[in-house]
């Protein structure tokens, strides 16, 4: 994250840490059901085929690279790619990974991980709604190292039609994605934080409505975070896992 601050776990306690090999920091990852992580299908190497014995995902996690008490580890028992993720332009960059501890359990709800709510199908909020977005991120575009500790941004959403002008990207924006970023341009998701959530509070709720996806650098004018828009694929979620289409955590 660039900007933003530091933040507690227990603020975010549905984000995942996903490890390659255990030790590199691939992405970022969102608890939606005690067994389930969404994240983004950019994050996983070999897509589909990437090895899941190489794959580990930490819950309740608040420093990459130590280790508390606090946190649950997980190996991956599968994986689902989005089947029209396009490599090219992002679009559809949603995956799914199935989570088993190695005594075969699922997440266990503490004050450092729950699950964070769906939000019901194609709810679309006003432009300019205030959202976080947290993660274990590069800090700069330019800086040779993730974060240590977790850190998290306030963005306001951007409407369609401003996402998709001249000024922002050549490529388009398409229905499957939104954009959001900071007023004066000084916060935004960054290397890293790829496949962790942009959650936004309504009705005292925190819902998921974005996986970091793509952007130009980092807290640039004129270059929005670029997400997946969760609320587009409420039904693929569902029918991948056998959760309801939209879930109150
Ligand atoms: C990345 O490289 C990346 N500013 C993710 C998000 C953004 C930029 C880069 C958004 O994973």
């Amino acid at each position: 994250i660039a900007g933003g601050s530091f933040t507690p776990i227990e603020s975010h306690p549905w984000i995942a840490a996903i490890f390659y090999k255990s030790t590199l920091f691939l992405c970022g990852g969102s608890l939606i059901s005690p067994c389930w992580v969404l994240t983004a299908a950019h994050c996983l190497p070999d897509g589909e085929h990437t090895s899941l014995r190489r794959l580990s995902v930490y819950l309740g996690k608040s420093a990459i690279n130590d280790t508390d008490d606090k946190e649950q580890s997980f190996t991956v028992e599968k994986i689902v790619m989005h089947q029209k993720y396009n490599d090219s332009n992002y679009n559809s960059d949603i995956a799914l990974l199935k989570i088993k501890s190695k005594d075969g359990r699922c997440a266990a709800r503490s004050a450092s991980v729950r699950t964070v709510c769906l939000p019901p199908p194609h709810t679309q909020l006003p432009t300019g709604y205030p959202c976080s977005v947290a993660g274990f991120g590069k800090e700069k575009y330019t800086s040779w190292q993730y974060s240590q500790h977790l850190k998290q941004a306030q963005v306001n959403l951007f409407s369609q039609t401003e996402c998709n002008s001249d000024l922002q990207y050549e490529n388009p924006v398409t229905e499957n994605m939104l954009c959001a970023a900071s007023p004066d341009w000084s916060s935004d998701a960054c290397s890293g934080d790829s496949g962790g959530p942009l959650v936004c509070e309504v009705s005292g709720r925190m819902f998921l409505f974005g996986v970091v996806s793509w952007g130009k650098d980092c807290a640039s004018e004129n270059k929005p975070g670029v997400y997946t828009r969760v609320t587009n694929f409420n039904q693929w979620i569902a029918a991948k896992t056998g959760l309801p289409e939209y879930t109150k955590g």
